[in-house]
């Protein structure tokens, strides 16, 4: 057996690149490296301990989006810095070496990226937890750009030699007359200094890669080669809806059953089921898992349906991720009868237990149009509801969920999101980390409140140079990066002004791109700002989204016409990268100096891409929305950009339904300029009709997330930000209280409360 870690970790490394390419470390190619870590890394995580206790949390979501492993792993099995150090003696770097890992792509965004995060906390924190999903083969899409368009190809992530180990345990799953065979692959979580847990993901024994045609076309209804090769295909039609179901039928039946097949292992009585196990149903997707388990304990284990009811009603617990309501699930009846018929009967009884216990018909599970309510199931039917952050689980209770939370109020509580600080600012900026061990030790990475301690620096001149002097190091390295991949120069002396996230118009990327055309027409006009900005974004859009679409259409239409202009280009330029994921982002975040988190007030559940920003010193322009709330209370008014209808003001716009986008479009010159020329003579020449005019009309008769009624106070606020940046000393100052108020945001304390009120495992 392999020693854990220790100095020798560079000789078996060396003594693996002899045994397996017959040459010494320095003469290896970086891929041949990688490879040969992979190998050794993956060694050395199964001679871990696998984490246990009498109790276990299954967190069972459709996306892990859980980026590259390679460094992370290292980190947490505490051999980064020998081997970072080892190879550079024989000339390699580990940073180039990392490049050649291929991206999971196992996510849309935040959901996912928080699963990610938690599975490292719930490991770090040496609790027993398990992530339960799928494998997709293709997973989300990688986005192309062809004529300032966004096209989408397959995400071909899975090589012969990955992180997935091939498990022996297979299962059947029945859907109505059909049986596909399922088999498990398992990655290995390990956490900071622990042991390990898994990443159980389930895929089809009979897939067909071979299915997928013309980018990502397939044959939707081939369910039996199809299953797990994308992650949310389109669901604008009935077979992408069907198919859906399909995915979410295979992850539940797959999940019971290895949940039940451990708690037999282990030789527990399944009536007491919630004492050994704790199911957290990350949003609606796997719902089903409460149906599906109900069924199998009856159907196998000899339950009444009480009894099962019961038990599995204390062992769920259900996360709720928005409150859009295109987003939240209901099904049609007649579709679930066509994919789990089986789980009909089960749901239907469901529905008549709430019908007869309640009046109130919001709070049925199925509704007067035959639709089930998934998020319904979870709530009657699981012991917990938790929303991400404070103003959202208060939304949830006052409006979304109201007629719940008055049925049940001692279900709802609040976990406020977090991010993973080994990914985030450990692995993505070794030098901020390196740094801030050297001014406060390294507690903080452990206990992420001991940030705070920098408090102490906030007079320290040659502090506060240091934070800039590494912030403009990681903005040279984006910049290399970027000229590489997206063969654009960028000025490290601008200021970086950066929007990445899913595109959604609730978002609001067009009123970024709304001011982008508002400075472009100052700049033509003759004002000049005090100093070049450049606008970043990554996106990526869901292909049936089409508003979406022409989001991103506006943005690289302006990146041309902007970067391309020679009396404005040396003032502002415009990026939108390529195929944004969890990579591009670690490069991003460190080398931010705006960040933008700009939704309309009440639609952002929480944003974790928020926390990421502010750990990295950059400094948040957002509306009082999701977690910016509790930025804002933490680091307090001076160190951060609020602009915008509060909440409150946005909800009761629509219960009255009487905001008119066209009345601010109509009395405001400033806003009348820069929609107008979305449709103007150079936007039409360099972008597509169609498109424009698409968006153009959407902003000016519906605008459903309300861009134009924050606009005006969006261009002041982002001005005064611009002009703040220019009081070096007053802007060092709030980048280092934002790192040091970041603690907060840390994984770690969200898992902690989830275990202290909901899993209890500990
Ligand atoms: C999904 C969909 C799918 C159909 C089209 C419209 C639409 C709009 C939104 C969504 C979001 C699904 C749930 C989700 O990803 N929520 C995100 O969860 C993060 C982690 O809790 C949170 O930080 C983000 O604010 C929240 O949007």
């Amino acid at each position: 057996m392999r020693k854990a870690a220790g100095q020798d970790v560079m000789q078996q490394l060396e003594a693996l690149t002899v045994r397996e390419y017959g040459k010494a470390v320095k003469k290896c190619s970086d891929k041949e490296i990688y490879y040969a870590l992979l190998s050794l890394t993956k060694e050395l995580l199964q001679a871990k301990k696998q984490i246990t206790g009498k109790k276990k949390v299954y967190y069972i979501s459709a996306e892990f989006l859980i980026g590259k492993l390679l460094s992370n792993n290292l980190i947490n099995l505490g051999i980064y810095d020998i081997l970072n150090d080892g190879l550079a003696s024989a000339g390699k770097s580990l940073a180039k070496i990392e490049e050649i890992e291929p991206e999971p792509s196992l996510g849309n965004g935040g959901l996912g990226r928080l699963a990610a995060c938690f599975l490292d906390s719930i490991a770090s924190l040496g609790l027993p937890g398990d992530g339960i999903g799928l494998n997709y083969h293709f997973g989300l899409f990688k986005q192309v750009f062809k004529r300032n368009m966004q096209t989408a190809e397959k995400n071909d992530w899975i090589e012969d030699n990955s992180w997935l180990n091939k498990t022996d345990v297979t299962f059947t799953v029945q859907f109505g007359k059909q049986k596909v065979t399922s088999r498990l692959y398992d990655i290995d979580v390990a956490g900071y200094h622990q042991g390990i847990n898994k990443l159980h993901l389930f895929d089809l024994e009979s897939v067909d890669e071979g299915i997928v045609t013309k980018g990502i076309d397939f044959d939707k209804t081939k369910i039996k080669k199809n299953l797990t090769l994308f992650l949310y295909p389109d669901d604008s039609d009935e077979a992408g809806n069907l198919l859906r179901i399909y995915q979410q039928y295979f992850m539940v039946s797959n999940g019971a059953q290895l949940i039940i097949k451990e708690l037999k292992e282990q030789g527990r009585d399944l009536h007491k089921m919630n004492q050994y196990a704790v199911i957290q149903i990350n949003d609606t997707h796997p719902t089903m898992v409460i149906p599906e388990l109900i069924r199998i304990l009856t159907e196998q284990e000899g339950f009444t349906f009480d009894e099962a009811v019961n038990v599995v009603s204390k062992t769920c617990a259900y996360t709720n991720h928005t409150i859009l309501a295109e987003a939240l699930e209901k099904w049609p009846l007649k579709y679930l009868k066509k994919v789990v018929p089986q789980l009909v009967p089960i749901i239907q009884e469901l529905h008549e237990r709430v019908a007869k216990k309640y009046k109130d018909e919001r709070v049925w599970i199925i509704d007067r149009e035959k639709r089930v309510h998934m998020a319904h199931i979870d709530i009657h039917y699981g012991f917990a509801v938790n929303g991400v952050a404070a103003i959202h689980t208060d939304i949830l209770k006052q409006t979304e969920l109201a007629p719940f939370y008055k049925i049940c109020p001692k279900k709802f509580n609040n976990k406020t999101n977090g991010i993973t600080f080994r990914r985030w600012l450990l692995s993505c900026n070794h030098e901020l980390a390196d740094y801030l061990t050297s001014l406060i030790g390294d507690g903080y990475k452990t206990d992420a409140k001991e940030l705070e301690k920098l408090l102490e620096y906030k007079g320290s001149r040659k502090v506060l140079d240091q934070l800039e002097s590494i912030k403009m190091q990681k903005k040279l390295q984006l910049c290399d990066y970027v000229k590489k991949h997206e063969k654009v120069t960028l000025n490290p002396d601008s200021i970086f002004d950066i929007q990445i996230k899913r595109m959604h118009e609730y978002k609001r990327q067009q009123m970024n791109a709304l001011y982008i055309i508002h400075k472009y027409l100052e700049i033509k006009s003759g004002k000049k700002p005090e100093r070049p900005i450049t606008f970043i974004f990554g996106a990526k859009a869901a292909p049936a989204y089409i508003i979406a679409q022409d989001v991103i259409h506006l943005l690289l239409v302006m990146q041309k016409i902007v970067n391309e202009d020679p009396e404005v280009n040396q003032y502002m330029q415009v990026l939108f990268v390529e195929n944004y994921n969890v990579s591009y982002a670690e490069k991003l975040i460190p080398a931010c100096d705006i960040s933008e988190q700009i939704s309309l007030a009440s639609k952002e559940a929480s944003g974790t891409g928020n926390m990421k920003f502010m750990l990295n010193g950059a400094v948040t322009l957002g509306t009082d929305d999701g977690a910016n709330v509790e930025i804002h209370e933490l680091v307090g008014d001076d160190n951060i950009f609020i602009f915008g209808k509060d909440a409150d003001t946005v909800i009761k716009h629509y219960e009255k339904a009487d905001y008119v986008s066209r009345k601010f479009y109509e009395k405001d010159p400033v806003i009348r300029e820069a929609v107008d020329f979305i449709v103007g003579e150079q936007a039409l020449k360099a972008g597509n009709k169609k498109s424009l005019e698409r968006l153009y009309n959407e902003l000016l008769n519906k605008d459903w997330f309300m861009t134009l009624l924050d606009l005006k106070e969006y261009i002041r606020v982002k001005d005064k930000a611009l002009k703040t940046y220019e009081n070096r000393s007053k802007w060092k100052k709030m980048m280092l209280v934002n790192i040091a108020k970041a603690g907060f945001f840390s994984s770690d304390r969200t898992i902690a409360e989830y275990n202290r009120d909901i899993w209890k495992l500990k």
